[in-house]
């Protein structure tokens, strides 16, 4: 079994989750395509890095996350940093020859996120975009019901992203309140997963129109770099300004035909990670709801008039992935399942030599899409989703 050594760029959130399903994906994948190996892991000082290196079980740690890029030891180079930092990790990774992972969103702009899909396309590198969302057995489920035409053509989809850790005017100025550090607000930080969802699950927009709304224009000052994800509250002290967007909602007219919609707000009181779809088909519907995420809820047009409604499915060993999570359905799926598929499926694209989605180009697609949509919010017009050069 090959051995890939991982340099992992980020020690918060993310730098968390990912590191949880380095060290248990071949416990849940077994044979595992290959076993990850927590080699180096960089953080933004020296001191940040040997504390993420003691909890999160890596080898080396560093503060020049370019030394990780160009270190000949290293196979698989993992960005979970801010946004602003993406493509310029992951330019120097692929021409380092390095296989990428990059969280999402791909990159601030479209324009960032061309130059890194280009980057990977010239060295012919393993990469991938962290929508991990689409990993949820329930969400794969709800794909296999799509391509087995279980519920005919699809007409429309529903989709939302709602949240509230950031409803609080005092939760603080974070990185992902910065346009220059996150591109932009809800868009790009949320509402992507359930872009990325749309494509998987439906097919490619064709236009879109859109509303944005900043909603709290000033926050607190943060001192230190990570996001507490409004944990920690700012008081009386200086304020800085919010340049991107609390909200979003727009309507998604799909190349196929279908029509839809996606919003997605980060004040939602009483809403926590409440990614949504409802999808409606010339044969029947079906319903998620991620803080029910063990469930796909159904209902086909051949069920009969008489007993018509939804009904539940609980995922389990029969559906897609169950079978190397738990044996029973409904003994609870999280998040960090789906990072552990996520971290199985890309390893394995890097043992037998294939290709892994939602790739580099997809994370490219979903920022034209953001582009789009930011466009149509300025100039309250329709506009076309352009195809990736
Ligand atoms: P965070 O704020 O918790 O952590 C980011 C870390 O990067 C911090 O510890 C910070 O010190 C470090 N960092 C900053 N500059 C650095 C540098 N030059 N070198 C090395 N490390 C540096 O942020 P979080 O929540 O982990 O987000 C990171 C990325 O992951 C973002 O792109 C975000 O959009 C994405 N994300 C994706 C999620 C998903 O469900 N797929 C969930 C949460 C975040
Ligand atoms: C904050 O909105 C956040 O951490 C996002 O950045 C993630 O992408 C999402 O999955 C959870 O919430």
């Amino acid at each position: 079994m090959q051995h890939l050594n991982v340099g992992l760029i980020g020690g918060g959130f993310m730098g968390k989750a990912h590191s949880l399903a380095y060290a248990a994906m071949p416990m849940f994948f077994w044979p595992a395509p290959a076993l990850p190996v927590r080699h180096t892991i960089a953080e933004a000082t020296d001191e940040l890095a040997a504390e993420a290196a003691r909890r999160f079980g890596f080898e080396r740690s560093t503060s020049d996350w370019r030394s990780v890029v160009n270190d000949p030891d290293i196979h698989v180079v993992d960005i979970a940093t801010p946004n602003h930092l993406h493509a310029e990790i992951a330019i120097a990774a692929a021409q380092a020859g390095k296989h990428i992972i990059s969280e999402k969103p791909l990159a601030r702009t479209a324009q960032e996120a061309k130059q890194m899909y280009e980057a990977v396309t010239a060295a012919g590198v393993v990469n991938m975009v962290a929508f991990n969302y689409r990993r949820t057995p329930a969400i794969a489920l709800a794909k296999k019901f799509i391509e087995e035409g279980a519920i005919g053509r699809i007409l429309s989809f529903r989709g939302t992203y709602l949240q509230d850790w950031s409803a609080n005017p005092d939760s603080p100025l974070s990185w992902r309140f910065q346009k220059s550090i996150a591109g932009s607000g809800a868009l790009g930080d949320i509402a992507t997963h359930v872009i990325d969802i749309a494509r998987y699950l439906v097919g490619e927009f064709g236009s879109v129109n859109a509303m944005m709304q900043t909603w709290i224009p000033e926050r607190p000052l943060q001192t230190g770099g990570a996001d507490s994800l409004g944990t920690a509250r700012g008081g009386q002290g200086p304020r800085g300004a919010v340049d991107v967007d609390d909200q979003v909602m727009t309507m998604i007219r799909f190349e196929n035909g279908a029509i839809g919609s996606v919003e997605a707000t980060r004040n939602g009181y009483g809403r926590n990670n409440y990614i949504t779809f409802e999808i409606h088909g010339t044969e029947g519907s079906l319903v998620f709801n991620y803080e029910r995420r063990d469930e796909l809820q159904v209902c086909f047009a051949s069920d009969g008039d008489d007993r018509r409604g939804f009904r539940t499915i609980y995922t389990g060993p029969a559906h897609p992935n169950g079978g190397a999570l738990w044996p029973i359905p409904a003994l609870g799926i999280g998040y960090g399942e789906t990072k552990i598929i996520e971290a199985h499926d890309f390893f394995s694209a890097i043992a037998n030599g294939t290709e892994v989605r939602p790739n580099f180009a997809d994370g490219y697609k979903t920022a034209l899409i953001d582009d789009a949509i930011v466009q149509s919010a300025e100039t309250g017009e329709w506009v076309e989703v352009p195809g990736i050069e």
